[in-house]
């Protein structure tokens, strides 16, 4: 029965019973679909929240490629090669889209039937992710979620497609006197008792207008398009958890390589372990970070590959295995960030472990005439060192671990740059995966389009840790104590002036070469009152850092740390 019939001004019968559904197959189907898709992106959600959870889709792909003959899996390796996973998982997407549709349609005629099918799925579901090997129960729960999902969404999508149909009010003879109540959205039972109350005969049509149901396609496209970004979203933050936690998971499986060459253990007065001087060696936790990433990429070193292409003979391509089967090196570095301020905080030393850069690039064969190593990162952030830095022999790597640790994805899982000498935003690339061997007249990294040099070496700097600027001493001797830093040229000398004194010599610590900051401390004998203290650093060049004032763009920033106390 089409609702254009009841808009006829004869009374016409219907009642809820008659098979008279206004909906077109179609439209189930579509709300099948969606159901399906809202229940999908919902459990992929779920097994990225949940600590093991697993997406039914790729358990389902998996017991598939378990189960099926050699020669099929030959034969789809054979006709889709590399793509095969994804062809296969694709398939069963399409199979569930398609049974979903079924479902839909199943569903509108008794929604029992239709969930009893969903049911169905998600037993099979269940079946694949609980028989994966290493599966545990609380993998089923991804499933189980998704699954009451769909059948949430498909109820939800059935109830909305359609809606109550009030036909239009009849003028005579039944409504001659003006009484609208049956035809003001009642319910049944406010019809009916309309009807009883004013004693009038209503059409059957009338009476059983709450039952009468037209399809509402726009409802429907409004409830589809939700349940299609409820499930995009799903899919998509549920995937990048669950790429999360796989990362997570090689990071914490990966046993790092003994170095071919140690670094030399530290020597024992390279931290002079004063109280509130940043420690020698600067703990993961607390070590800067600074990068363009909103979200730091998550890289599987089981996929990840570092290209090397450009000027060079042979072009290459390696994978984590192969660069930590190299001979690995551990080296003592600081990094330093060139958007510094003068006494600031983005600069940090650690232990670095890996391969040298100019082993490998060695390997690709530098063309003459290429003075730039242009990176990429996996986000696509780039960076452009000089050539000539990092083939000189300094300890560049491509760096695998910190401090005797994996990276952590915050500073480079799995591989990063380590130059010494050069501010990070020209050398120390995090998750790089591309080297392009070119030149700096041919092409440009990331910052020097926004204001920041093409080449930034490291210049020399120091820094006063204490006594903090501003705070107040007791009158008397007190230690003044900070770091200097000068890498790969190496510290020579940091002298440090009290209000309008003589420059005195500071005590230098040990160091384990050129590539590291030095502490450095001194004493003071403060008379009550305000008093300036100002530092400087010579590096062993015999170059002393300058005294004028610059910004950190474009290339760092200069000037002496200076800073005022209250000695009291
Ligand atoms: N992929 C990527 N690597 C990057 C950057 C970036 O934005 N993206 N920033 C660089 C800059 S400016 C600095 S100072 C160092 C900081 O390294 P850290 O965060 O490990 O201290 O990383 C460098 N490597
Ligand atoms: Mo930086």
């Amino acid at each position: 029965m089409g609702s254009n019939d009841v808009r006829t001004r004869e009374p016409v019968a219907v009642r809820s019973d008659e098979p008279s559904d206004p909906v077109p197959g179609w439209a189930s189907a579509l709300a099948g679909v969606a159901a399906g898709a809202v229940g999908l992106g919902i459990a992929q959600l779920a097994a990225g929240l949940i600590d093991g959870g697993a997406f039914p889709v790729v358990a389902v792909g998996e017991s598939l490629i378990d189960l099926s003959p050699a020669p099929l899996k030959e034969w789809a390796i054979r006709t889709f090669g590399e793509d095969d996973k994804t062809v296969l998982v694709g398939g069963v997407f399409v199979v569930l889209a398609l049974v979903s549709a079924g479902l839909g349609v199943l569903a509108r005629h008794r929604f029992a039937h239709g969930a009893a099918g969903f049911g169905l799925f998600a037993i099979a579901g269940l079946l694949a992710v609980l028989t994966r090997p290493d599966a545990a129960a609380v993998d089923a729960l991804p499933t189980v979620i998704g699954v009451a999902a769909s059948l949430w969404a498909l109820a939800l999508l059935l109830r909305r497609m359609t809606r109550s149909y009030v036909p239009e009010p009849y003028e005579e003879p039944w409504d001659a006197d003006g009484t609208a109540d049956g035809t003001a959205g009642g319910t049944a039972d406010d019809t009916a008792e309309g009807a009883a109350a004013d004693g009038a005969e209503r059409p059957v049509v009338m009476r059983a207008g709450a039952d009468l149901r037209a399809f509402d396609r726009r409802a429907l496209l409004t409830g589809v398009a939700g349940g299609a970004v409820v499930a995009g979203i799903g899919g998509f933050v549920g995937t990048a958890l669950a790429g999360r936690k796989e990362v997570a998971a090689a990071r914490a499986d990966l046993t790092l390589p003994a170095p071919a060459v140690p670094a030399k253990p530290l020597p024992p007065g390279a931290d002079l372990k004063i109280k509130g001087l940043a420690p020698f060696v600067t703990p993961n936790a607390d070590f800067y970070r600074v990068d363009t990433a909103v979200l730091p990429p998550q890289v599987d070193p089981a996929t990840w590959t570092l290209k090397i292409h450009g000027m060079v003979d042979r072009p290459i391509e390696i994978t984590f295995a192969e660069l930590i089967r190299r001979p690995l090196i551990e080296a003592d570095v600081t990094l330093t960030c060139v958007s510094n301020e003068v006494g600031g905080p983005y600069v940090g030393n650690a232990r670095w472990l890996g391969a040298r850069m100019a082993d490998i690039l060695r390997s690709a064969g530098i063309r003459s005439g290429a003075d730039m190593l242009l990176s990429t990162s996996a986000d696509g952030w780039t960076c452009g060192t000089p050539v000539d830095v990092v083939m000189d022999g300094r300890d560049a790597l491509f760096a695998i671990a910190m401090n005797g640790e994996a990276l952590s994805v915050d500073h480079g899982f799995p591989v990063r740059q380590v130059v010494p000498g050069l501010y990070g935003y020209v050398s120390a690339t995090k998750w790089v995966t591309e080297i392009k061997v070119t030149r700096f007249d041919q092409d440009t990294a990331y910052w020097t389009p926004r204001g920041w040099s093409e080449k930034g070496p490291i210049k020399t700097q120091s820094r006063i840790d204490v006594p903090q600027s501003g705070a107040s001493v007791p009158a008397g001797r007190t230690t003044i104590a900070g770091v200097a830093w000068a890498q790969h040229r190496g510290m020579d000398a940091v002298e440090v002036q009290v209000d309008d004194g003589d420059w005195r010599l500071a005590r230098l610590a040990e160091t384990p070469g050129p590539d590291t900051w030095r502490q450095w401390s001194i004493e003071a004998d403060l008379t009550k009152g305000k008093h300036t203290i100002a530092v400087r650093a010579t590096d062993a060049t015999g170059a002393t850092q300058t005294a004028s004032l610059a910004p950190p763009a474009p290339d760092g920033a200069t000037g002496y740390h200076t800073i005022n106390v209250q000695a009291v």
